[in-house]
């Protein structure tokens, strides 16, 4: 690089001056900052521990009611970015509360929610005219613009991790949202009648999803996922960096369960060490079975069951498992694919 001289470096401002009532600017002058030779994202590496978190949501239980709150939810918020209600640069997500008897109310909006069922008994959750009953490890989902409301007819409070792309909405401008006419819409047809009609590895013919790009299933059952998990771990060799995975599937295309937001199950046995895997997607894990550790870039975690943990977009990250460890997993993938870009990379081994 030649030395400018302090001549040239005084006109230049001194157009760059005059371009501003304009509303113009020098590309030369920020062409590198907009086009770094990789992806380093603004979002922190984090864990949040359910054990030290679930005392406070159990409390905001207490402080105001589902029906005032609309939905009641501690947001998972990341550490870079305070106030902006995103995990990641790209992804919501929150714990949501729904105590005995209480009813969150029907909406809709076109933000795509996902739920990962972490306890309670009562829960249910209603989708286009169809209820489900949510048990620990359930991932259920809501499609984009579809009505849903929630409910808990248990005894014990209900609880569980919200995941939306509400901040890729957001970013393009694209939110719209409308109440129900009611605290709970009208139910038309059975429970189990979405799941045994798709997801039997049987299909109607001529059937398509009233959901558009979402899967017609919306409540995958851990019971079935975790059954399939266990059985390809044993019956396949596993992959040294990203242990068993299955990632859930819509049935009528194969494709991802959600036009915006992927989502899939990984199992490493007990003792083992994953080798370094980095990708350009954003995800949110959620810890479904087991202890260990993670080490994303520089920073290692230690897990338990229900801790919820952030990898930022481009980062290496590596498992240990201290026992069997069964983790749930959210990410912006299926929209990066989509626009022709994502990218993974695996440490040698
Ligand atoms: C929402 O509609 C739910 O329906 C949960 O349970 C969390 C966060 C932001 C915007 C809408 C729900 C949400 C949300």
């Amino acid at each position: 690089m030649h030395e400018i001289d302090a001549v040239t470096v005084a006109k230049r401002e001194e157009f760059y001056g005059r371009l501003k009532p304009h509303n113009m600017a020098p590309l030369w002058e920020v062409m590198k900052g907009m086009l770094p030779p990789e992806p380093k994202s603004k979002a922190e590496a984090h864990r949040w521990r359910y054990d030290d978190i679930r005392p406070l949501i159990l409390e905001s239980g207490n402080l105001l009611t589902a029906e005032e709150a609309e939905r009641r939810v501690l947001i998972l918020e990341n550490p870079a970015f305070p106030g902006q209600s995103r995990a990641t640069s790209t992804l919501y997500a929150g714990i949501q509360i729904i105590m005995p008897g209480e009813v969150a109310p029907a909406h809709r909006h076109t933000p795509s929610a996902l739920r990962f069922m972490l306890e309670g008994s009562g829960a249910y959750t209603s989708v286009g005219g169809e209820r489900t009953r949510m048990a620990f490890g359930d991932f259920v989902i809501t499609p984009v613009w579809a009505w849903h409301d929630h409910g808990n007819d248990g005894s014990d409070p209900a609880a569980w991790l919200d995941g939306l792309d509400v901040p890729m909405i957001a970013f393009f401008e694209a939110v719209f949202r409308e109440d129900y006419n009611d605290a709970e819409q009208e139910i038309l047809r059975p429970e189990g009648d979405s799941f045994f009609r798709f997801g039997s590895g049987m299909l109607p013919i001529g059937g398509t999803s009233p959901y558009g790009q979402t899967t017609p299933i919306f409540n995958y059952p851990y019971e079935r996922s975790r059954e399939a998990l266990y059985r390809s771990s044993r019956g396949e060799e596993i992959d040294a960096h990203i242990g068993t995975t299955l990632r859930y599937a819509n049935p009528l295309d194969g494709g991802w369960t959600m036009p915006t937001m992927s989502a899939w199950l990984s199992h490493f046995p007990k003792g083992m060490e994953t080798a370094k895997i980095r990708s350009t997607d954003h995800i949110v894990m959620c810890i479904a079975e087991g202890t260990g550790s993670i080490t994303i870039g520089a920073k290692t975690f230690d897990f338990g069951p229900k801790d919820v943990i952030v990898v930022p977009g481009w980062s290496w990250r590596s498992f240990r498992a201290n026992e069997d460890v069964v983790v749930f997993c959210f990410s912006d993938r299926v929209a990066q694919e989509k626009l022709g870009y994502f990218r993974e990379d695996r440490a040698k081994v």
